[in-house]
């Protein structure tokens, strides 16, 4: 594979899993995360393999974003696949129970993070001749589910944004496609119930979940479409479920 592919959130589950696929394929990578030392480690097992650069920041700081992806000049001459994958849920309470900390920090990194990145990203994306822009949205959203609440919000804001780029850059022949996973056994849950490891295993306890690396094959089968076709909207779910809240637990 000749492509440059930036992902976003590489340092753990989805992105991990598709720097890893990208990597064996011989892709450009460039991987992001806040956690330097995953992204290192990462680095050091995938140069091996291709040519990898690292960018560390957090997309909630539009600043450093800019900054990070402007460090790539003279390294980078275009992208041709932005995954916009960074993303998390905080937290599994009714709004009324909610904490507002929580809800800033998801919209500020599932919405106004997913922005910031695709702004910085537009200028390299537009030099190249089949750019991409891979969005990772979630069942949660097209639906919503108790407690999911500003979660799930962001996710739709992910939906409508999905959209609108693809309208936008129509003109451009840039391409807009959304992958909607449903349950996915990663860092996520762990991240949402704020390192309560057992609370996170029993998500995915009774069924067999998503994996990172079907995630990964999701990508990685929307990038290599014929530069004809467009993926608008692909969304998985594990067998044993059939939406946000009907799911088929053996136990
Ligand atoms: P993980 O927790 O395993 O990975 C999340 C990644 O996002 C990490 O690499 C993390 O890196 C990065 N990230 C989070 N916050 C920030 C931030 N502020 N700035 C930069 N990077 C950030 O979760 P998944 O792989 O499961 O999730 C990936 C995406 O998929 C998310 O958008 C999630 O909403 C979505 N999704 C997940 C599903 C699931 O069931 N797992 C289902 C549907 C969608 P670091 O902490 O190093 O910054
Ligand atoms: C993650 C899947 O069902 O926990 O987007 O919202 S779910």
């Amino acid at each position: 594979m000749e492509k440059t592919i930036l992902i976003t959130g590489a340092t753990a589950g989805f992105g991990e899993a598709a720097a890893r696929k990208f990597a064996a394929e011989g892709a450009v990578l460039i991987l992001t995360g806040r956690r330097a030392d995953r992204l290192q480690a990462l680095r050091a097992e995938l140069a091996a393999s291709t040519q990898v650069y690292t960018l560390c920041f957090d997309v909630r700081h539009r600043a450093d974003t800019e900054a990070s992806v402007a460090s790539l000049s003279g390294k980078i001459d275009r992208i041709d696949v932005l995954v916009n994958n960074a993303g998390l849920a905080l937290g599994k309470s009714a709004l009324p129970n909610g904490d507002p900390e929580d809800w800033d920090t998801m919209i500020d990194t599932n919405v106004k993070g997913l922005l910031y990145v695709t702004r910085a990203c537009l200028p390299l994306i537009r030099k190249s001749e089949s750019g991409h822009i891979v969005n990772i949205g979630s069942i949660a959203g097209a639906e919503v589910y108790p407690g999911g609440n500003v979660y799930c919000a962001t996710k739709h804001a992910v939906n409508a944004l999905s959209k609108a780029l693809r309208q936008e850059l129509l003109p451009e022949g840039i391409r807009v496609s959304q992958i909607r996973p449903g349950l996915a056994d990663t860092e996520f849950s762990l991240v949402r119930y704020k390192g309560d490891a057992d609370k996170a295993a029993a998500v995915y306890r009774g069924f067999e979940a998503l994996t990172g690396a079907d995630i990964a094959d999701a990508v990685h089968y929307v990038i290599s479409t014929p530069a004809h076709v467009c993926i608008n909207d692909l969304e998985i779910t594990p067998a044993a479920q059939a939406n946000a809240y009907l799911l088929h637990k053996q136990n």
